[in-house]
This record gives C-alpha cells, structure tokens and sequence, in this order.
C-alpha cells in the first residue's frame, strides 16, 4: 500500500515562484489519485505488493499485460512526483555547487546555457509529460524529455532533475504560459538534493 509522502516544506514555500494553491492542489489531490490508483491497480495482486516504484517501474514487462499500462501510469506518476517535489526548496536555500554544478559547467559550458537547454526540452515536450537532466551511471549528463508519466528508469537513466509540464503543474498562475512557469520553477531547484542523486548514482 502506498502513501501520500508529506511534502518537506510547507505549501507556502515556494511563493511567489510557484504559489500556495497549485501546491496544495498538485500535491494533495494529483499525486494522492496516483496513489488511490496505483493502489487500486494491485489491489488484486497481492504478490506485487510488496514491489517499490522503482521495481514496478523497472520490471513493469514482468507484470500482467492487464496491469502494465495502469501501472506504468500511476507508478510512474507517483516516483515522478515524489521526486518532483523533493527537488524543490524554498529560493535562495541551496546552492548551485559542487560535484554536480561543476559536471553540468563542464558540459553545457554555463549555467545559463544549460538553463536554456533543459528550457528548450521543457518547452518542446507536446502535450503532457516532463523535462529531465539524467545520467548515465558514469556521471554523463543528458537532458530528455518523456511524455505522460514515463520515467528514465526504463532507459537506464538515473533522474538528477525533473520539472513538470503537465498543465495541473503551472496553469492556475501561469495559465497557457510555460515558458514563465519553467523560469519561475528553476528559482526554487533544491540543488542540495540533485547534487545527492548525482553522487550517490555513480560508480567512480
Ligand atoms: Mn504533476
């Protein structure tokens, strides 16, 4: 049985990046119907129960063809999110520092210009879905974007950065404009924790 992680700050945080309502409404209400139908998805599968996201998402090939596309969906829907929300902070909390910022210099050549990059993935994604900067278990960088809930754990990427572009993520302030949701969100990155995913992901 899965459950709704609380968020690690309050729903006030990320003002005026990303506002109160939006919080509470994407947190409380979307990712919490993930949950409510992951849930029900395996309700009658008691031997998968037990599985994590990462093995529902990883192994969803080894799962009954009546439950992969369900599960691949909500699944997915609840790890994007989770870690979604934990890659925010409140602006102006973590640095862009370290073993991470000095990887993503080194291949994007700037900050600004890396910006520009995952913005352009962020913005080019038709319809529904995420913009991610991944890596390989290496430490390369790449930035993707993936439609609906996919992941790129199903391509052996491992998620450093992730920015939702789902409308639910942006359109009660930001109505159709994206672009203005991206470059808000990017204020409130939590670069402490997308430094920890990078490190503790790669083999030296
Ligand atoms: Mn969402």
């Amino acid at each position: 049985m899965f459950l709704l992680e609380k968020l690690p700050y309050d729903y006030i945080a990320l003002e005026p990046y990303i506002d109160t309502q939006t919080m509470y409404i994407h947190h409380d209400k979307h990712l919490q119907t993930y949950i409510d139908n992951l849930n029900a998805t395996l309700k009658s599968y008691p031997q998968y129960q037990s599985w994590s996201l990462e093995e529902l998402i990883r192994k969803q090939k080894n799962l009954p063809e009546e439950i992969q596309t369900p599960v691949r969906n909500n699944a997915g829907g609840v790890y994007n999110h989770n870690l979604y929300f934990e890659g925010m902070a409140p602006a102006g909390t973590t640095s862009f520092s370290g073993t991470l910022a000095d990887a993503i210099l080194k291949t994007y050549g700037s900050y600004e210009n890396f910006l520009a990059k995952l913005k352009a993935a962020a913005l080019g994604q038709f319809g529904s879905g995420w913009a991610w900067l991944v890596s390989d278990k290496k430490g390369r960088l790449q930035i993707i974007s993936t439609p609906n809930q996919d992941t790129p754990l199903t391509m052996n990427l491992i998620p450093i950065l992730l920015v939702d572009v789902w409308e639910h993520a942006y359109y009660l302030k930001y109505q159709n404009l994206r672009a203005s949701y991206f470059d808000n969100w990017a204020k409130v990155i939590n670069w402490d924790i997308a430094e920890k995913r990078y490190e503790s992901n790669i083999q030296q």
